[in-house]
This record gives structure tokens, C-alpha cells and sequence, in this order.
């Protein structure tokens, strides 16, 4: 007997007041910025998938390596009955989990997409008809509300993208998610590695040009959102890595001075030349960063698994 239950805790119209708010600090600040969260409309969605099949992009491979290679260990630390999994978007690596977990019943995908999360839970109650899926469209930066499950329960918060918080709204992530954890829990974190320049940057700037059009994509959806003006064509796609921070920054360049009108703020944003809008960071890891970030939040792990090319790590911890 298969069950589907959707919760929304966001409002619906909090997420066209979230990106108008978005866009008029990050447009009228200097450095221009707008959060990464805004690419993911369906064709952003569309372009992350496409991105996960790209030769440059080996995150997404690596993570997959490990979750088929260690899902029977994951399984073993855990003994999961409910699989919570943060930003699941299509659930595509999740199927690896759900099958090693042998107890698991329930399953609680949370997104910001009420579509992503209604074709994910498709798919997986066909496969998995006594699972009981209990959806939420939520914003997990901003608290999780979780549904009352059978513990134990596992987080996973899986592709790296907890990389792109900053490092201040990593703790704060964390410290909620370990709120939410009793002993016996667990959370699975995915994390690219630091690791040489040149395979950084090349998963980010891409030969075929699909990360530049998922980059700019952030432009349509502000024009269609907003009645904005952006001209894709007028901003070059850039991709470099901070080795300080150890992080990878993707921005739009603007190939020439020019205004952009955005009538649904009543605003005119100037572009000088060469002006860049920071539209991403993807921070990388290291193992000690890890953990440290983890104890921060009073997570303690348990279990640290790299690809067998050391690009990707999959980390358990406990409360
Ligand atoms: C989905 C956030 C993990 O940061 O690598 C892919 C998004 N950006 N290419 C990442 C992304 C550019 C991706 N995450």
C-alpha cells in the first residue's frame, strides 16, 4: 500500500517575495549578487541535469561511486526507518539509499519545487509501493518543520550543495538539522574536495557551454519573474576559484556598459564594463573542515568515504 502526503510550509507567495527581495539587495549592492537557489526554475532544473552528464562534472559520478559502493555500510551505521533528504530535487541518487536501507518505510523529500517533488515521489512509490512519502515544499535555509516519522531517522543533504552557503550559513544549517536529530539519527553530507585548479574550473566552465547557459538562465527567470530586461547576451559567463576561501565563484560579466530596467521593483540597475555579478559559490572541502564545521554545530562524524579518486566525500555524523 503506497501513501503520498505533500506538505507546503512555505507560503505560496513567499517564494516571489523572497526573489524580489533577493534582486533588489543583491542588484544594488557592491559587488552585485544574487543567490544560486534562483537558477532552479524547470529549465534550470533541466541544465543541472544536463550539467550532471558533462565530462567536467564529476560530482555528481563521484557521489554516486560512493553511495553504490558504501550504501550497505551507510545501511549498517544507520538502521534508517525514515530517509529524509534535503533539496532532493529529481530524487535520482536517493534510489541507491532506499534500496540498501532495509527497514526504511518512510520517506520525506524536502524541496523548494512542488513539481520536482511530485514527479520524484512518483517515480519512487512505483518502484517502491509500501513506502510512504511524505513530501515537503520547504526552504530548508530557513528551518526545517519536519514531519513526525519513525525514527531512526537519516538526513541526507547530498551533491555538494551545501557548499553553496557561506560558511557563517553552513553553521547555522547545521545547527538546525542537528535540532532536529535524537540519538540514534544520523546525517549524510555530501562534499567536494578541494583539489587542482584546473579540474575545478573546468567543471564549472564547460566546453559545451551548458554551465554558461544555466548561469545566465538566472537572467530569464528575473525577466519573466519581474519583468526585468536582461539581455543574456550582453553578460559573459566566468567561472574562477578563490584559493583563499577555497571556493569556486561563478559570475556574469557584462560585456558593456548598460542599464537594466526591472519595472516590478521600479528600478534601473547600472552595469559599468566589465562589471561582474556573483551568481554562485561552490565551496570545496577538506576533511578536517568537515568535521570541524560539524563539531561546530555539535554533530560528531562517524564516517568519512571518498570516490577512489578522492574528488567527493560522503560523511556520516551523529548528534
Ligand atoms: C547543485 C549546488 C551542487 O555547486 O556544483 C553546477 C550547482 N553550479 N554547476 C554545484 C552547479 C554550476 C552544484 N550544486
Amino acid at each position: 500500500m503506497s501513501q503520498f502526503a505533500l506538505t507546503r510550509t512555505l507560503p505560496l507567495d513567499a517564494t516571489a517575495a523572497a526573489l524580489r527581495a533577493d534582486v533588489a539587495t543583491g542588484l544594488t549592492r557592491n559587488p552585485k549578487e544574487l543567490p544560486p537557489k534562483w537558477f532552479y526554475d524547470a529549465r534550470g532544473s533541466e541544465l543541472f541535469d544536463e550539467i550532471t552528464l558533462l565530462p567536467e562534472y564529476y560530482p555528481t559520478r563521484a557521489e554516486r561511486e560512493i553511495l553504490i559502493g558504501r550504501a550497505t555500510e551507510i545501511a549498517g551505521a544507520t538502521g534508517a526507518r525514515t530517509l529524509v533528504e534535503l533539496g532532493s530535487g529529481s530524487s535520482d541518487k536517493t534510489r541507491h539509499l532506499i534500496r540498501a536501507l532495509p527497514a526504511l518505510d518512510h520517506y520525506v523529500p524536502v524541496d523548494v519545487s512542488e513539481s520536482a517533488l511530485r514527479g520524484a515521489a512518483g517515480t519512487l512509490l512505483a518502484e517502491h509501493p509500501a513506502l510512504t512519502v511524505h513530501a515537503l515544499v520547504a526552504d530548508f535555509q530557513y528551518g526545517l518543520a519536519l514531519p513526525e516519522t519513525p525514527g531512526p531517522r537519516l538526513v541526507a543533504f547530498l551533491g555538494g550543495t551545501i557548499g553553496n552557503l557561506l560558511p557563517a550559513e553552513r553553521v547555522a544549517f547545521l545547527t538546525a538539522v542537528r535540532s532536529e536529530l535524537a540519538p540514534g539519527d544520523a546525517l549524510l553530507l555530501g562534499t567536494d574536495l578541494v583539489k587542482d585548479e584546473r579540474t575545478l574550473v573546468a567543471a564549472y566552465d564547460d566546453a559545451a557551454g551548458v554551465t554558461a547557459a544555466f548561469n545566465k538562465n538566472v537572467l530569464a527567470v528575473v525577466n519573466r519573474e519581474l519583468g526585468a530586461d536582461f539581455d543574456p547576451d550582453d553578460f559573459a559567463h566566468v567561472a574562477l576559484w578563490d584559493a583563499r576561501r577555497e571556493w569556486i565563484e561563478m559570475r556574469l560579466r557584462a560585456r558593456t556598459a548598460l542599464v537594466v530596467k526591472i519595472p516590478a521593483l521600479d528600478l534601473a540597475v547600472h552595469f559599468a564594463a566589465g562589471e561582474e555579478l556573483r551568481t554562485e559559490v561552490s565551496a570545496k572541502f577538506r576533511r578536517d573542515g568537515v568535521a570541524g564545521e560539524l563539531a561546530e554545530a555539535g554533530l560528531r562524524m562517524s564516517h568519512w568515504w571518498t570516490d577512489e579518486e578522492g574528488r567527493f566525500a560522503l560523511s556520516l555524523s551523529v548528534p
